[in-house]
């Protein structure tokens, strides 16, 4: 899987790049992870990305040029299956996007800042857009960080134990149950009876029991999807 993403503050997104799990599956070769910095493109010898939006009104708007140069470049050399633009105004990411785009071959993330980018980019080019959820962020780079994230971990192979992935919250819009290491005993807090038991069956049925219980407890709507 290749994934490209397209920023004007690559620094933001390679800091999580080079330290989190999306690094291992870098070096294991699961996944190519590329930023590109929109300045690259920049107009002049200011190489200026951004300008004064039409019709007044405060906040600047990255440009169209730059950007089209910059995504035709990448459309040059790779293929993409969805080019993602980051923003607020997007569908609200949910764990069920993750899973459909960790099966993808190629997606290009593009960050906006300031006021966003130029519309006729996102009429253009742009085949989704998504939001990380209702607040405002000052820039795409985290989200997109978030969002690359959650699909990394999703190839095979990234999380050393296979079925963990699977097993986590949201995968069949159920919270994950309570999880326990030693000691059985921490400071008179016992690790639940059940769980010591060595029934696989019984521990199963615990646990579904408990994600049901967290479920309706924080988060009933789930239980309504
Ligand atoms: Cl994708 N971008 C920005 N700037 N703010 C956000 C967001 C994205 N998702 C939630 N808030």
């Amino acid at each position: 899987m290749r994934i490209d993403i397209v920023s004007c503050q690559p620094g933001l997104v390679e800091g999580f790049l080079s330290q989190s799990i999306v690094k291992n599956a870098m070096e294991a070769g699961k996944v190519t992870i590329e930023m590109h910095d929109i300045r690259t493109y920049g107009i002049g010898n200011y190489r200026q990305i951004d300008d004064y939006q039409y019709g007044g009104g405060a906040g600047m708007v990255l440009m169209a040029e730059p950007l089209a140069k910059l995504i035709r470049d990448l459309q040059a050399r790779h293929t993409y299956d969805e080019i993602i633009y980051m923003t607020p105004d997007g569908e609200t990411f949910q764990q069920k996007i993750a899973n459909r785009l960790s099966l993808k071959n190629g997606i290009m993330i593009i960050c906006g800042h300031y006021k966003g980018i130029d519309q006729r980019i996102r009429d253009m080019f742009v085949t989704m857009e998504i939001s990380i959820g209702d607040y405002v962020l000052s820039g795409g780079e985290i989200a997109a960080a978030v969002v690359t994230d959650a699909i990394v971990r999703l190839i095979p192979g990234v999380i050393n134990d296979e079925t963990s992935a699977l097993t986590d919250s949201f995968q069949d819009n159920l919270l994950a149950p309570p999880v326990y290491t030693r000691p059985a005993d921490f400071e008179g807090h016992k690790v639940p009876e059940i769980l010591l038991s060595g029934n696989d069956k019984l521990i199963q049925e615990w646990r579904l029991e408990k994600s049901i219980e967290r479920t309706q407890e924080r988060r009933p709507d789930l239980l309504d999807k």
